[in-house]
């Protein structure tokens, strides 16, 4: 008990686990390779946190962003929306599905808070914060500045699109951000793990 309360980080520093839903692991619609292995050690680290905040993503049946909402089009390939390129993903995190359930194993009780994203059925939101037009809040901030976090350690799937994403915004909202890549698994789609990664570490975030 004495140990684990010196190794408890301050109330000031959050942990945000990004996504670790069903359709993200292996055997999921939108299955993130090994994104399964990093159950156990979020879990771990979950134990050294007071403020745990766990999202899910969230979408309506015909999400503008499956590919199957827009005739002729395939899984990953492009499409513009107003507010830029969007990636088509195969149908994923239907509100209420088996796939969009958190995975069996991850210890979503030490969570104060869980945000659902991705609601909106005509943008996507791959961050924490805002949708994909980066303006539209989803009240993370607001909760957090409220309990007075100012530090971020990020986990979670997919590194180079939800944790990426969270981890720029976070960045650009003034928060010491982290992302932990030993617990994050990425997609890789054409590079974008590798311009991920440069872009985070641009915005000042430190990857572990
Ligand atoms: C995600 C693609 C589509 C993610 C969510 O969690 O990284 N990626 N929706
Ligand atoms: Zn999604």
């Amino acid at each position: 008990m004495g140990a684990q309360r010196l190794a408890m980080r301050a109330m000031t520093h959050a942990l945000l686990v990004i996504d670790i839903q069903a359709d993200f692991c292996p055997g999921g619609a939108l299955a993130v390779p090994q994104g399964d292995e990093i159950v156990t050690g979020v879990n771990a680290l979950m134990r050294d946190f007071t403020e745990v905040v766990l999202t899910q993503d969230w979408h309506p049946e015909g999400h503008s962003s499956f590919a199957t909402a827009h005739p002729g089009k395939a899984p990953f390939e492009t499409v513009e929306m107003d507010y830029g390129t969007q990636v088509l993903w195969p149908d994923h995190c239907v509100q209420g599905s088996a796939g969009a359930a958190f995975h069996p194993a991850l210890a979503i009780d030490r969570a104060k808070i869980v945000i659902r994203k991705g609601g909106n059925p005509r943008i996507d939101s791959y961050s924490a914060f805002f949708e994909n037009d980066r303006t539209t809040p989803t009240g993370l901030h607001g909760y957090l500045k409220e309990r007075g976090v100012t530090t971020l350690t990020l986990v979670g799937l997919a590194l180079d699109f939800c944790v990426c994403y969270s981890a720029l915004d976070a960045a650009r909202l003034g928060y010491a951000v982290t992302v932990r890549r030993d617990l994050a698994r990425a997609i890789d789609l054409d590079g974008s793990l590798a311009a991920a990664e440069r872009a985070m570490r641009a915005a000042g975030v430190a990857l572990d």
